[in-house]
């Protein structure tokens, strides 16, 4: 069965369902099953089961020739078994799991120490925020993202390399693909406004940027203190809001360089005192 010839009653909020139950990795008999208590008949059940898992929402654009293939992102290994997973020299426990977006709310990815370590180690070197130049693939000042960073090379200290080591751990992606951690810090009132971490395959840039490792994939944003009002991270196509809590991080992938990811992503405005954060950028491969 194509999924474009529908059988009747398959709506495409019906693809859209069973492209997601399989992608999570649900089994194919609990799908099924599912399939079966909704009334659906078996051989239509058997039928659907059979079908890619695709959202025919994306299968639209890619047969307008917009979608690139999907890419291969990071994900915690054992998580469809345990919520507690293991990440090197520590463990970190799963508090949100959501797919399409792909993302993981993380409890415990640093310790209280380390978010203050990496504050302090930060502080002198904080200058005020650039963002990739996408005409250009060089960096500029954008009215859109208010706040001061700085970015430690790969490795530059031993507590760099431990975290590194970490989000390498927990998500089964090498280190060498991570580009250097950055720390921003946001006063009152600045914000970053929504945005997609991956480098738009449209701009004239983009070329330059992936040859020093192919496209980002995923992000991890960890939150390094707590404001007192405002500076959750927001994800408006799928209405979720993160709120800062030290040491607890939110992950994110994006299989494709395209809005269908749903990655889209913001910093809210700090409405009283200021917000810490570190993020860590994965690359498909070496980031040199
Ligand atoms: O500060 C955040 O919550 C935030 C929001 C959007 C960080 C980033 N993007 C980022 O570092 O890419
Ligand atoms: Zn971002």
């Amino acid at each position: 069965m194509d999924s474009k010839n529908l059988l009747p009653g398959v709506t495409p909020e019906l693809l859209t369902w069973l492209a997601s139950q399989k992608r999570a990795g649900f089994e194919t008999v609990v799908i099924h099953q599912a399939l079966r208590e909704a009334g659906w008949d078996d051989a239509v059940a058997r039928a659907l089961l059979d079908l890619p898992a695709q959202d025919p929402r994306e299968l639209e654009h890619q047969d307008a020739g917009e979608l690139p293939p999907p890419l291969p992102v990071p994900w915690p290994p054992t998580l469809a078994q345990h919520l507690v997973m293991p990440a090197g020299d520590r463990s970190v426990r799963a508090l949100v799991v959501m797919r399409e977006p792909d993302l993981l709310v993380l409890d415990g990815l640093l310790s209280d120490e380390e978010c203050q370590a990496l504050m302090a180690a930060a502080q002198p070197r904080l200058a005020r925020s650039l963002t990739v130049a996408v005409k250009t693939g060089g960096e500029e000042e954008n009215a859109d993202r208010t706040s001061q960073g700085m970015f430690f090379e790969r490795g530059e200290t031993e507590l760099i390399a431990r975290i590194e080591a970490r989000i390498a751990s927990l998500l089964n992606w090498p280190v060498e693909n991570g580009e250097g951690l950055q720390i921003l810090r946001y006063a009152p009132g600045a914000q970053y406004k929504p945005h997609y971490d991956y480098f738009d395959p449209a701009e004239p840039g983009t070329a330059s940027i992936l040859t020093r490792g192919g496209q980002r994939v995923a992000t991890v944003v960890m939150y390094l203190n707590e404001p007192e009002a405002g500076g959750g991270t927001v994800f408006p196509e799928v209405q979720l809001e993160c709120l800062p809590k030290r040491g607890n991080a939110v992950f994110f992938s994006y299989s494709r360089p395209h809005p269908s990811s749903r990655s889209l992503h913001g910093g809210s405005p700090v409405l009283a005192g200021e917000k810490w954060i570190a993020t860590k950028w994965l690359r498909e491969r070496e980031f040199i």
